[in-house]
């Protein structure tokens, strides 16, 4: 029984992302079957890629993960989708292989897309304990209907076998084997994740809807996995969690491990809450190695903050910038201009915060209005304000002042002090990169590596 799994994310705006999803769900497949990865990251030609592997390997089944929906960016929005019909239709001409969809993306809005990609199944969640129960199903013939987070054709008829719990625990330890080069080529881009699900309650967020509890991986697992990634060479390693402070002593006392057990020299990076982010935080996770932390910061008004679920203060973006700064850990903030409650008032305070930062610790960014995906607080704030009925096509949230006035806000803004997200990216996104400028792209990357 062979399984290739196709990465399809081609997205290169940030840089390449490794599948570490596929990675995690390689650990409980390769002792049981024949797997296979194809990651069209780095396809020239994902058409010919993706025929050729189909011709070689003779695949019975294809497992497809979809991260990314869309780049979820008001001003220049752009959405994967039609890419991912292409995909389809040519997986599908390529090979009888039974396939299998999931991922974040896909999770997102797993009824629509099945409706549209038409795969033969789709896991919603983590895909660890399902999608083995699922392969072992199909392999045996045997019905799927008791294995709950599935979407399946019964006829012409979309079925969905029931939620249990969207999200599991994380105990294995992913297999890097099939993907660890590019991203080392590349410039020793690893990711782990230690933590899954969330307790914030960002309005515009889904992953709380899906689980309220957070699943954390041992402490002493997740150091086997990073002295494992030191040892295939990795450098630099994001951790991928929601958020990794959520518990500030769990947070510390990582730390605290990195550097008992000589790891502080790979180079770390991670998203953080700024209210459980202390001194105490700070000089552990500089002692640990970590060189840059991120927040979505959102806004400086507090009256924003508050409406759209945050739980921190502006006071502590202040404690946060000041740590950074101490401790020369590199700061990038993200904020976000026309959520709910923003007004001129509000948006001219995060604009001065903006304007004020002057350290090359801090570096800033900012998108406009945000995607509202369907039973997220924006979501229901909207239908109950009769702003929104209809989820099916790609909807923003932005506040009609800031709307009417995304050119003078822009302007406002020091360009010093911060960037527009993807007008900073735009000519790498999937879209308008050539095969030619991706490739240069990814070798220009490689060269930076090996000088
Ligand atoms: C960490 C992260 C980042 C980091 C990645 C850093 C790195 N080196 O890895 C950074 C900050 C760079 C980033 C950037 C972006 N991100 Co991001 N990111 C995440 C985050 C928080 C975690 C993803 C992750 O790695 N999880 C850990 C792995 C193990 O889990 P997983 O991939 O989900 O896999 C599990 C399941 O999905 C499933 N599964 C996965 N594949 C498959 C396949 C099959 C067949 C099956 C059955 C199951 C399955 O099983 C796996 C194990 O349980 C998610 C939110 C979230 N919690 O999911 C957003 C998320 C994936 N990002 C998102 C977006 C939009 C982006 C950007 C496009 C943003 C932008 N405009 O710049 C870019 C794209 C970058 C790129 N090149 O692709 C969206 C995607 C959905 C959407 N709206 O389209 C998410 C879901 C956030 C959200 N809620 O909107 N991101
Ligand atoms: S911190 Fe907010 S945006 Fe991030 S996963 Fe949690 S609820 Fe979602």
């Amino acid at each position: 029984m062979r399984i290739l799994f196709i990465s399809a994310n081609r997205e290169i705006c940030g840089g390449p992302v490794a599948p570490l999803g596929i990675a995690t769900l390689l650990a409980e497949l390769t002792s049981q079957y024949e797997v296979q990865v194809l990651d069209l990251a780095f396809a020239d030609d994902w058409i010919k890629s993706i025929s050729n592997c189909c011709a070689t390997y003779q695949p019975n089944i294809i497992a497809i993960s979809i991260r990314n929906l869309d780049n979820s960016d008001y001003k220049s929005f752009f959405s994967y989708l039609d890419y991912y019909d292409e995909l389809a239709t040519h997986i599908k001409k390529t090979s009888f292989a039974t396939t299998i969809v999931g991922g974040s993306g896909f999770s997102i809005a797993p009824r629509d897309i099945m409706k549209r990609l038409r795969f033969d199944y789709g896991i919603v969640g983590s895909g660890e304990v399902v999608l083995q129960k699922l392969v072992n199903a199909v392999v045996k013939k045997m019905p799927t209907d008791d294995i709950a987070n599935v979407y399946c054709w019964k006829g012409d008829k979309l079925h969905f076998t029931g939620s249990f719990n969207m999200y599991s625990a994380i105990f294995n330890r992913p297999d890097r084997s099939q993907i660890a080069q590019h991203f080392l080529d590349i410039g020793d881009m690893g990711n782990i994740e230690t933590s899954r699900g969330c307790q914030f309650t960002c309005c515009y967020c889904v992953i709380p809807q899906m689980t309220k509890q957070v699943y954390a991986k041992p402490i002493k697992n997740i150091i086997i996995e990073l002295s494992d990634m030191k040892a295939m060479g990795y450098t630099k390693v994001f951790f991928t969690d929601n958020i990794l402070n959520y518990n500030r002593n769990r947070f510390i006392n990582l730390c605290t491990r990195i550097q008992n057990n000589n790891l502080s020299d790979m180079e770390y990076s991670c998203q953080i809450e700024p209210s459980n982010f202390d001194e105490v935080s700070a000089s552990n996770a500089k002692k640990a190695g970590f060189k840059s932390i991120k927040v979505s910061a959102l806004s400086y008004s507090d009256a924003v903050l508050k409406a759209n679920g945050k739980k921190f203060l502006n006071s502590d973006l202040n404690r946060l910038v000041d740590l950074s700064i101490k401790y020369s850990i590199d700061l990038d903030m993200h904020f976000i201009f026309g959520l709910i409650n923003e007004t001129p008032d509000s948006v001219r305070t995060t604009v001065e915060y903006i304007n004020s930062i002057n350290n090359q610790n801090i570096s800033c960014s900012y998108d406009f209005g945000c995607r509202v995906f369907e039973n997220t607080p924006l979501f229901i704030h909207l239908c109950e304000n009769q702003e929104i009925r209809d989820i099916h096509e790609p909807i923003f949230y932005i506040s009609n002042y800031v709307k009417e006035n995304i050119d003078y806000i822009e302007s406002a803004i020091n360009k010093k002090n911060a960037t527009n997200n993807q007008d900073f990216w735009k000519a790498l996104v999937y879209k308008l990169a050539t095969p030619k400028k991706r490739r240069l792209f990814l070798d220009k990357m490689v060269a930076k590596k090996n000088p």
